[in-house]
């Protein structure tokens, strides 16, 4: 079995500002974190981080007949990006949405997600350990 692990803008940034939203960990902790449980699932996972929408979408794009499960966080697009929406529906692949805070008790604008709708669970507000979630999820464990 093989998971994609995909972050989206800044979140190259975790733990360099705003810890008290998104911690003091790193995105170097959280790739180790996930490749320990990973480890531990006896499950393969590949990690990608971009800024920009469109290679979001060709790393989904990718994944088409390649990987058995995606992990997104796909940062502030998540509000906005009916592509990334669509690329989660076209390949088809069992994929769990990520937040590490809680979008819901944010700002307004933040309430919308577009890829919800191609997810098969939402994960919010369970900081980095939402993604160990989302992988053992995906890993039926
Ligand atoms: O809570 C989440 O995981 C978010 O997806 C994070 C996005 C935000 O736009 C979403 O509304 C919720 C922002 C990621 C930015 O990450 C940073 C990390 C450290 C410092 C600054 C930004």
């Amino acid at each position: 079995m093989r998971i994609l692990i995909l972050n989206g803008p800044n979140l190259n940034m975790l733990g360099i500002r705003e810890p008290e939203i998104y911690g003091h960990e790193t995105y170097n902790d959280l790739c180790s974190m996930i490749q320990k449980e990973a480890n531990r699932l006896d499950v393969g996972v590949e990690f990608y981080q971009s800024n920009h929408e469109g290679a979001l979408v060709d790393a989904i794009q990718r994944a088409y007949g390649m990987m058995d499960g995606i992990v997104i966080n796909p940062g502030a697009y998540t509000h906005t990006s009916v592509a990334l929406l669509d690329a989660v529906k076209a390949v088809g692949i069992p994929t769990v949405e990520v937040h590490i805070s809680d979008p819901g008790t944010r700002e307004d604008f933040r309430k919308t997600s577009y890829i919800r709708a191609a997810c098969v669970k939402t994960i919010k507000g369970h900081g980095l350990s939402g993604y160990v979630e989302a992988l053992r999820f995906l890993c039926g464990k």
